[in-house]
């Protein structure tokens, strides 16, 4: 690995002013005193791509040999966060673009924070995707993102006057977006519709409408590794955009139809995280991509030439599918190889299964799309037709391995009026992973269990992993400084398994006490970022809890509300004695799925929850909720450092992962959590005695929904529980109205599918464990401190080497 600091010639802040002042000029026509902060966010921006251009165009060409096999990460999602501080990082100008901009006479905060957040992921797959191309970057690994540019990505969270979720269009492209180069000239041509026909024994596709997919180029620079690989959003366009007859004949909405069709593909990111969406957009969306991206990676592999030797592609070329959302991609390389290439089926079979691998994301049966037939065969008539072929190939397969015919129809990709896509992916591909050990184990089990039995070898496992740049290095500074002090270099930014060597440090009550000065000064900061952004007044001498992730019942938001409800009560009634309450701040970020009904009544009952709390002088300074709305990167960035104590409180066997929990362990919380995802790899490695562990493991959830679970038995056996759910049947925190929240309680006294109630004896029992070790600080920190000493395991950077070592077999670029 070249270990280059900066892009050729290391500039100098003057010379990056010099920089700034020409884009200012030249792409902004404004001097620096008519420009606004604004104005140079997008010259910084642009002057820091054009250094990361020169180092992009080599490893391109590099790539583009072939000599070591590239990696193409297919997902419908990258959540990436703002991108200036992270590129300022990665190519090691950081120090001359903090001179520059003073120099113009501008706060580098300021510049930060003009930036628009790209929200174009909803969650966890979508952060994992950006963390992975941020780690295949900083390897050294010849790689491109693939995915779509969404008009509109996450819709903007904001909240009522009666703490209900309101959406708003994110609308993120309104003004200048530096970092995206369109180019035009790679455009590709995506089919949809029409039908089959025979023509001289070969099967034709004749679709019926066609859209331009045009490719916007980001750059994604490496760590120090004098790579800079690229992530490639797709955009949709009509080639005939405008009906000028209909325009003529004054139908101005007939006139824009053709644009409107073509654009409405690339137009939103859906904003369901756990639940299919069966709607035929979504399919274009994720064939439009897929397709583009296939013909894309032919362009840039064999360019200039129409008869490639393709036998060679899945040498030069692996795709990763992120879940099932690209998964059509392996029916429409089969179509390319066969209908546009004249490859026999077996030829393109064996190489569309070696280019092809699948990442499970999901436990969650809803979660697994699976397309209607009627859908597929009417958008894609050719490719249900590849698509029965390789079902009737499976089940002859199985035939022939003598799994025996019920199994055989269990396992089929088309039922006939369905196609399941994370069948055929793990047919079609040659390795299937899920994202912790526990997921993958139960992958096997259960999920994918006869496809285990029948093909042991695909299946493997991948821990998940976050990258240490944004999440370590810019998220929390004063921890990077301590860390490197502490260490004596700042090599763990890029071998994060150097943090063990912090482990000594935590028996030196010195170190110990400016690492807790670090939390500290991180929570006095979050106080202003939160007074800045929400307005509201956090009282810094209180323990900050957080619950931060999607609102979903599985992650159980609703376990923590009622845990904070009780505690309430608890100060209120006196069966806590005010004296011994540790004071705690409990903050949540989480936004649902707009049709989500049940999630979107928990928010409302969480915010009402904080308006009652908040405003009653009895828990003043002992207890404050705080409802964060629109969490997203940035506030991951603020939070998470400033966090002492994380909840991580699925149901055993339904959080595939988490990779939060990852975060907020680097970042010197301590967790609270279940046997769930990747939990279970955090306690093994930070120590049992460093995490508080709570509730039923996965074989004691499968029992007890083998004996049948009843929840209200809970209810009545824990006076605590009783009393906060009657709290909010009784209209505490609905202005008396009773009925407000009667939908939630009903489900969780008559349904409760993931045990919420079950598991609140054990949690409401640990608080006064996690309060008893709060009360003594060293003791604390020196736990905390353990944990991001033993957690170097969940870097990004870890989790790719493992997919490199275990089913890319590739690696660093000669
Ligand atoms: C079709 C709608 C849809 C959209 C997104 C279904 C499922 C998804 C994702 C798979 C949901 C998701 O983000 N899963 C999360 O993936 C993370 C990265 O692996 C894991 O850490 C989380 O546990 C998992 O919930």
């Amino acid at each position: 690995m070249t270990e280059i600091t900066a892009p050729k010639s290391p500039v100098t802040a003057e010379q990056f002013a010099d920089e700034i002042r020409e884009q200012l000029k030249y792409s902004q026509g404004v001097t620096v005193e008519q420009a606004t902060a604004a104005d140079v966010y997008v010259a910084a921006s642009k002057a820091v791509r054009n250094h990361l251009q020169d180092v992009w165009m080599d490893t391109q060409a590099r790539t583009a040999k072939g000599e070591t096999k590239t990696v193409a990460y297919f997902s419908a999602e990258f959540l990436m966060g703002k991108q200036l501080e992270n590129a300022l990082l990665n190519a090691g100008l950081t120090d001359q673009f903090d001179k520059a901009v003073e120099a113009l006479g501008f706060e580098p905060k300021d510049i930060v924070d003009a930036e628009y957040e790209p929200g174009l992921g909803n969650g966890g797959l979508g952060r994992l995707a950006a963390c992975y191309v941020d780690s295949l970057a900083s390897l050294g690994v010849p790689a491109f993102g693939y995915g779509i540019q969404y008009r509109y990505g996450i819709f903007k969270q904001t909240f009522d006057e009666n703490g209900k979720q309101v959406e708003t269009p994110d609308y993120w492209l309104k003004n200048e977006e530096p970092w995206g180069h369109i180019d035009y000239n790679r455009d590709q041509k995506v089919s949809f519709g029409g039908e089959v026909v025979e023509e001289n024994g070969k099967r034709v596709w004749k679709p019926a409408w066609s859209v331009r997919a045009i490719p916007v180029d980001y750059l994604v620079p490496g760590y120090k590794s004098g790579n800079v690989n690229t992530l490639r959003l797709w955009t949709a366009r009509a080639y005939d955009e405008f009906d000028l007859l209909a325009f003529n004949r004054s139908e101005y909405m007939e006139a824009v139809k053709p644009q409107v069709a073509a654009e409405n593909i690339s137009k939103i990111l859906y904003p369901e995280d756990s639940t299919k969406v069966g709607k035929e957009l979504r399919l274009e969306q994720q064939y439009f991509f897929v397709s583009a991206s296939l013909h894309d990676a032919i362009r840039f592999f064999y360019p200039g030439e129409d008869k490639p030797d393709l036998t060679t592609f899945a040498d030069k070329i692996c795709f990763q599918l992120n879940d099932t959302h690209p998964v059509i991609g392996i029916p429409e390389l089969m179509r390319i190889l066969i209908d546009e290439y004249d490859y026999d089926w077996d030829t393109a079979w064996s190489i569309t299964t070696k280019a092809f691998n699948y990442t499970c994301h999901t436990l969650l049966p809803e979660a697994l799309e699976v397309w209607p037939a009627s859908l597929i065969g009417e958008l894609l008539p050719r490719h249900l037709e590849i698509i029965e072929k390789i079902s009737d190939q499976f089940k002859a397969e199985l035939k022939g391995k003598g799994v025996d015919d019920a199994t055989i129809n269990d396992m089929a990709i088309y039922t006939g009026d369905a196609v399941r896509m994370a069948y055929l992916a793990t047919y079609g591909g040659s390795y299937v992973n899920g994202v912790a050990a526990l997921h993958s184990q139960l992958l096997k089990d259960m999920t994918l269990k006869n496809f285990s039995d029948a093909y042991p070898s695909k299946f493997t496992n991948v821990t998940n992993g976050v990258t240490p740049r944004r999440f370590i290095k810019l998220a929390n500074p004063r921890l990077s400084d301590l860390i490197t002090e502490g260490l004596g270099t700042d090599k763990w930014i890029s071998d994060l398994d150097l943090l063990e060597g912090l482990e000594p440090l935590a028996n030196d009550d010195e170190f110990v006490k400016k690492f807790a000065a670090v939390k500290q000064a991180n929570k006095h900061a979050f106080v202003g970022f939160a007074k800045d952004h929400y307005g509201i007044d956090i009282d810094e001498n209180t323990m900050f809890n957080t619950m931060c992730k999607r609102l979903h019942e599985y992650k159980r938001q609703s376990l923590k509300i009622l845990a904070v409800i009780s505690r309430y009560a608890g100060i209120k009634n006196g069966t806590i004695n005010a004296d011994d309450v540790l004071p705690r701040t409990v903050f949540f970020g989480a936004k649902a799925a707009p049709g989500y009904y049940l999630a979107k009544m928990t928010i409302q009952l969480i915010n009402n929850v904080a308006r009652v709390v908040n405003n009653d002088p009895d828990v003043k300074g002992k207890l404050a909720v705080h409802f964060l709305p629109n969490y997203n990167i940035e506030m991951a960035q603020n939070l998470i450092p400033a966090t002492e104590l994380d909840e991580q409180i699925s149901q055993a066997g339904k959080e595939a992962s988490g990779t939060g929990n990852m975060k907020f362990a680097l970042n010197g919380a301590l967790t609270v959590g279940t046997l769930d995802g990747a939990n279970v790899e955090i306690r093994e490695r930070v120590g049992a005695e460093n995490f508080f562990l709570f509730g039923m493991n996965v074989d004691e959830v499968e029992s007890l929904y083998a004996t049948g679970y009843d929840p209200a038995k809970y209810y009545e056996s824990d006076p605590r529980l009783k009393q906060a759910i009657d709290l909010v049947a009784g209209g505490t925190f609905s202005e008396g109205d009773r009925n407000a929240y009667a939908p939630l309680v009903a489900d969780w006294l008559t349904k409760d599918w993931f045990m919420t109630l079950a598991d609140f004896s054990s949690y409401a029992n640990i608080q006064a464990q996690i309060e008893e070790l709060y009360t003594h600080p060293l003791d604390w920190n020196r736990k905390a401190l353990l944990n991001v000493a033993r957690s170097g395991f969940f870097s990004s950077d870890r989790a790719i080497e493992d997919y490199l070592k275990d089913i890319w077999h590739t690696g660093p670029l000669a």
